[in-house]
């Protein structure tokens, strides 16, 4: 913000003395004027069909509050809903029948915080934020997480739904006991948001991948990874086989491809490639990613089709279907 304010004024205090075309020429080459907003119309954009937690995210932002708050008020929706099952409660369980949470969260500031190996807590996101605001740490994870949120007044709840119990019991009796890396099994929420002051926040939480050994933890609640947010150029998150994503630290190089200029849309089909360069075996996994940056524009991009994301902005709920690597 301070940065942001320098360079406004320092735009600003400089209009009077030089000549038009020299700031213009300024504007096209100094990468730090990117930072300023052409436009500061909120919106905000999710991984996946998630009309509920976007509608909700844009009720948090229209009232004027954070894009932070918004965020997480958006996957809570998610969170708490039992029919999706790669988040919160009722999210598939890994190989032993444990649902274990991960989940992030990052500002405009670049504070962040994070839960990994949550148990019996729904709202991960809300404890990855009690993290950032209210310890030095960026993340706590299994035991420690849970009994910190117990700590802050989160309630302990079962997270395994009946549904998810009598599908991880058919699972059990025709598997390999290796966890299911298939292109269907992804819903995680990944939320970006732009709020009236400008500011971007991001939030990415999962219950992670299906049927997965116990203990494994995806690229959801990783910073860099499943999520990360530069208020100076944008932000990114990613939905899909996390190792993949986890391996090219994704949403940070869309982050930082951004700063270099490149489009979000062009910033999430330069990170797909470059799974797809280094991974013989892309043919068998999906990744996805959005991004948004500073302007507001924003992208998707994933390795199957299939993938597609919510956007909320003054024009109205838009289902955008991504382009992917691998045509139909
Ligand atoms: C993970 N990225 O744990 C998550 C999985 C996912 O919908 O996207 N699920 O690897």
């Amino acid at each position: 913000m301070q940065r942001r304010k320098f360079l406004k004024n320092s735009t600003l205090g400089t209009a009077g003395i030089l000549s038009a075309p020299l700031i213009a020429s300024q504007a096209s080459t100094n990468p730090a004027t990117y930072s300023l907003p052409q436009q500061t119309t909120p919106i905000v954009l999710a991984t996946w069909d998630v009309a509920n937690a976007t509608s909700r995210a844009w009720e948090v932002l229209r009232e004027g509050a954070s894009s932070l708050d918004a965020v997480e008020q958006g996957v809570m929706v998610e969170e708490a809903d039992e029919s999706n099952q790669t988040v919160g409660k009722g999210g598939r369980p890994d190989r032993d029948g444990q649902v274990t949470l991960d989940a992030c969260i990052m500002d405009q500031d670049g504070n962040c915080g994070s839960v990994v190996y949550l148990r019996n807590v729904v709202h991960a996101v809300s404890v990855a934020r009690k993290v950032m605001e209210e310890t030095p740490h960026v993340m706590l994870a299994g035991d420690g997480a849970e009994k910190f949120a117990y700590e802050h007044g989160f309630p302990k709840e079962e997270l395994l739904t009946q549904q998810s119990r009598k599908e991880w019991e058919e699972w059990k009796k025709t598997s390999q006991y290796k966890p299911i890396i298939n292109i269907e099994n992804h819903d995680t929420i990944g939320m970006l948001a732009i709020d009236h002051q400008g500011n971007i926040s991001g939030a990415c939480t999962t219950s992670g991948m299906a049927y997965k050994v116990a203990g494994r933890i995806g690229d959801s609640p990783i910073i860099g990874a499943g999520l990360f947010v530069d208020n100076e150029v944008g932000g990114a998150t990613a939905t899909g086989v996390g190792e993949e994503v986890v391996r090219t630290v994704g949403s940070f190089l869309i982050v930082e491809l951004m700063r270099q200029g490149k489009s979000p849309q062009q910033a999430c089909e330069i990170a797909v490639k470059r799974i797809v360069d280094k991974n013989p075996g892309y043919r068998e996994f999906q990744v996805g990613f959005i991004a948004l940056n500073k302007k507001g524009e924003t992208g998707g991009y994933c390795i199957q089709p299939g993938f597609n994301y919510r956007t909320y902005s003054e024009e109205g709920h838009h289902l955008t279907p991504a382009a992917s690597y691998i045509s139909n």
